[in-house]
């Protein structure tokens, strides 16, 4: 970043503040979020006088309540909050709705789960442009606007009608869908129109990248896009639109600190002993259909049929974090989760022995990194995944370096950690299975050697080098060739 950049104002555009609210005695208390995204971009918006706009995350709050929680964020994280006030029923519209019944399946190549309901798409351009309306009142014409994720599509084009001639940037955390399935939204027109508002485009990989652009190809033959090696612009008749892949990432040290402290070492410890020192195939996933529990689950008991010499010998531990419970399609999977592992439990425990343990909630940090230090096996199965942190946080947590990553072939992370794990299709079960046996029977040296490379893949590749790389690409209109 050279030093004009850092005087710039940074405003970061998405769905959900980096908060969580909680009332405690009729008192609403505020507290910053954990996610990669704050942790890694709170410095630069204190050094840059930042503010973030979004949804705080809960309906019928007063404007007044809104302000002072407002107020007492700023004081302990020395950046602004701008929030964005939803009703309920444009939750269920626009964010329920639209963004998580028609986009997120559709982008996840599952179309099939989608409602295309009018009233979705009503909504979605209704509070697209009042987030366009709220940012005007706070945007200067110097300032940095960063915008993330599915939520906004239409929010460049929103803001282009408010009079805001500025630079936009588009992150998109989820994949991109090829045209056959793009094709199926029934406003796609409008909805890639909108996205070509926005001047910099930044996709996880370049098979999404790639999906944009043929996209745009099939269904925009006016605009023109020329190539610079992996890096592209479209033209329209109005602007010059660059589109690059920039893969996220995590705060390595953080995890990997966090995995070597006394805390997390005593956590894993008691993780062993509570599983009576068996090899442990770890899993964790927020609750939702893309994650392919389901497949994995199926595959687990393909695994216990296929080698019965695993027998007790072996645990899988799958954490499930509920997530969007108010859509029928993610309580739905829970109880058929509830089932399955019932079902295989069931047919395999033994005394002293139960295959699988489960639970439904959400760990603390700690915990979270006590289970990736002591997996013998990460096990991650999406049927399709933007990128999938979780691998790169198992990576940075396994100090030991004696742990396998088996990861979906699906996953934008795979692209990246392809070479050093074990790719499986998590729709061949078998194959799935297979892939768990030779994890666990891998020699200690080649599962060193795998996880050494891993390490150093994710650690040069960290999040802060994915903000430096898309700030400094929208500063310098740098074209590679
Ligand atoms: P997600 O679909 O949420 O993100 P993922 O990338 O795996 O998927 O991130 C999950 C995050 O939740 C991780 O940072 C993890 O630490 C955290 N987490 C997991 N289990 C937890 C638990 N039990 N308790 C608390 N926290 C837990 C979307 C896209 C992804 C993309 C990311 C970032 O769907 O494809 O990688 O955004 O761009």
């Amino acid at each position: 970043m050279n030093q004009q950049d850092a005087l710039e104002r940074l405003v970061v555009v998405s769905n959900r503040l980096p908060v969580v609210l909680s009332r405690k005695e009729g008192r609403l208390a505020i507290k910053k979020g954990t996610g990669g995204l704050i942790t890694a971009l709170a410095p630069i918006m204190r050094e840059r006088g930042g503010v973030w706009v979004g949804w705080p995350g809960a309906t019928g709050l007063t404007d007044e309540e809104i302000n002072e929680l407002a107020a007492r964020f700023r004081e302990e994280s020395g950046f602004n909050l701008f929030p964005v006030l939803l009703s309920r029923e444009e939750v269920s519209l626009y964010y329920e709705g639209f963004s998580n019944e028609v986009i997120w399946p559709l982008f996840h190549d599952l179309h099939f789960k989608c409602h295309f309901k009018p009233v979705y798409w009503e909504a979605y351009q209704r509070v697209n442009r009042r987030f366009s309306e709220q940012i005007v009142k706070t945007i200067q014409p110097q300032d940095f606007l960063w915008v993330h994720d599915y939520h906004f599509l239409l929010l460049a084009q929103e803001l282009r009608k408010q009079g805001i001639n500025q630079k936009l940037v588009f992150f998109l955390h989820i994949p991109f869908a090829p045209p056959d399935i793009f094709m199926k939204i029934p406003w796609r027109q409008e909805i890639l129109s909108a996205v070509l508002e926005y001047d910099y485009l930044g996709f996880q990989t370049e098979r999404d990248k790639l999906n944009f652009l043929n996209c745009v190809e099939t269904l925009l033959p006016n605009v023109s896009i020329k190539s610079y090696g992996d890096y592209h612009i479209c033209h329209t008749d109005h602007r010059d639109v660059h589109v690059g892949a920039y893969p996220i990432s995590i705060d390595f040290h953080e995890f990997s600190d966090e995995s070597a402290s006394k805390e997390v070492a005593k956590a894993a410890l008691q993780i062993h002993m509570l599983e009576d020192d068996r090899k442990l195939v770890f899993s964790v996933d927020r609750l939702d259909y893309t994650k392919g529990i389901i497949y994995r689950l199926e595959a687990i008991r393909e695994f216990l049929k296929k080698y019965p010499e695993h027998h007790e010998k072996v645990i899988f531990h799958q954490v499930v974090v509920p997530s969007r419970s108010q859509i029928s399609e993610y309580s739905d999977l829970k109880s058929e989760i509830d089932a399955l592992v019932g079902e295989i439990n069931s047919a395999y425990t033994m005394p002293g022995w139960v295959p699988i343990h489960y639970s439904y909630r959400s760990l603390s940090r700690e915990e979270l990194v006590a289970f990736y230090r002591s997996a013998d096996v990460m096990l991650i199965t999406p049927v399709k995944d933007g990128m999938n942190l979780v691998a790169k946080e198992f990576v940075a947590a396994c100090i030991e370096e004696n742990g396998v990553l088996v990861l979906s072939e699906f996953a934008g992370a795979a692209a990246q950690l392809g070479s050093q794990a074990l790719l499986i299709n998590p729709y061949h079960t078998v194959g799935v299975a297979e892939a768990v046996h030779r994890a666990l029977m891998m020699p200690k040296e080649e599962k060193q050697q795998r996880m050494k490379i891993l390490r150093e893949l994710v650690h040069k590749e960290d999040i802060f080098a994915w903000i430096d790389s898309i700030i400094s690409v929208a500063h310098q209109n740098k074209i590679v060739t």
